[in-house]
């Protein structure tokens, strides 16, 4: 996978050359390229910001400098430095092109699943007060498809903590990238039935005077696959009945409902429903 990444502070993805991503990166499963925005300036300041149309506080990034980059970045640029229209051929390779934003939709295990079979992205990384709007309209009128996400309920100065924190959600799930797949396939928020994960405990069986669950030490399989389950439901509950709300009766077996009805859920619906007690 091809990664390109725009910001005004490229030396923050240094980062990246670290851990499995660096290991990545040397097996050749990933390419990670940092590019300074600044080198698509023409003035002496290189400047990539400016006051907001309509007033207000803060400086939003120009339209121009991001699409000279991105003109570039994209392929869109001919020979004389102009704007191209995209060919079939250009635009069936183009990359997926992502704004990290924090007024956007948010950015979900499932995005970082359809991203990690992507085989090129660029991300662009607004700061001050955003970007110009017309920045993704437009290349979304050229046939690019264009991403925008936020991460959370929580503003950061720019988008460069963002685009690590889903370059790692995506990149873990390149067929390759970590050692043991198996784990990616038992954690929370796969698939449908989305659940928080289960406590988790290693030796020794007792610590400080604190014990692990008897069952966990019992060799049974079964029970221990039951507890584990009881317990993200439970917790699913407790922490995110949103998730809860979204499961899949049909997918429920007899035990899952037996637990979500005594923690006042109704499961004879499509999907669970919590009842008012
Ligand atoms: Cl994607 N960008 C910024 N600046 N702040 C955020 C965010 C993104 N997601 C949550 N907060």
């Amino acid at each position: 996978m091809k990664i390109d990444i725009v910001s005004v502070f490229p030396e923050y993805f240094e980062v990246l050359n670290l851990s499995l991503m660096g290991k990545a990166q040397s097996k050749g499963l990933l390419e990670i390229t940092a590019h300074n925005l600044r080198d698509w300036t023409h003035d002496v300041h290189h400047s990539v910001d400016d006051t907001p149309v309509g007033g207000g506080a803060g400086m939003v990034m120009k339209p121009e400098v991001w699409a000279e980059c991105l003109d570039e970045l994209l392929g869109l640029a001919d020979a004389a430095g102009t704007a191209a229209q995209p060919t079939s051929e250009t635009s069936s390779a183009a990359p997926v092109l992502i704004f990290p934003n924090p007024s956007a939709p948010l950015f979900t295990q499932r995005d970082a699943t359809e991203l990690s079979r992507t085989e090129h992205l660029l991300f662009g990384c607004g700061r001050y007060e955003g970007y110009d709007s017309r920045i993704p309209d437009y290349y979304r009128a050229q046939g690019i498809d264009v991403r925008e996400y936020s991460i959370g309920d929580y503003v950061l100065n720019g988008g460069e903590v963002a685009v690590s924190v889903m370059l790692e959600a995506i990149t873990r799930l390149m067929p390759g990238f970590m050692g043991n797949p198996d784990s990616i396939v038992e954690e929370s928020y796969t698939g449908e039935g989305a659940l928080l994960e289960h406590r988790q405990y290693t030796k020794p069986a007792v610590w400080r005077g604190i014990s692990v669950p008897e069952v966990l030490l019992s060799g049974d399989h079964g029970k221990v696959d039951r507890f584990r389950r009881d317990e993200e439901l439970a917790r699913t509950n407790e922490i995110r009945p949103d998730l809860i709300a979204r499961l899949d009766c049909k997918a429920l077996d007899k035990a899952d409902r037996k637990t979500l009805m005594a923690l006042g859920w109704e499961v004879s619906a499509a999907h669970p429903r919590k009842l008012d007690r």
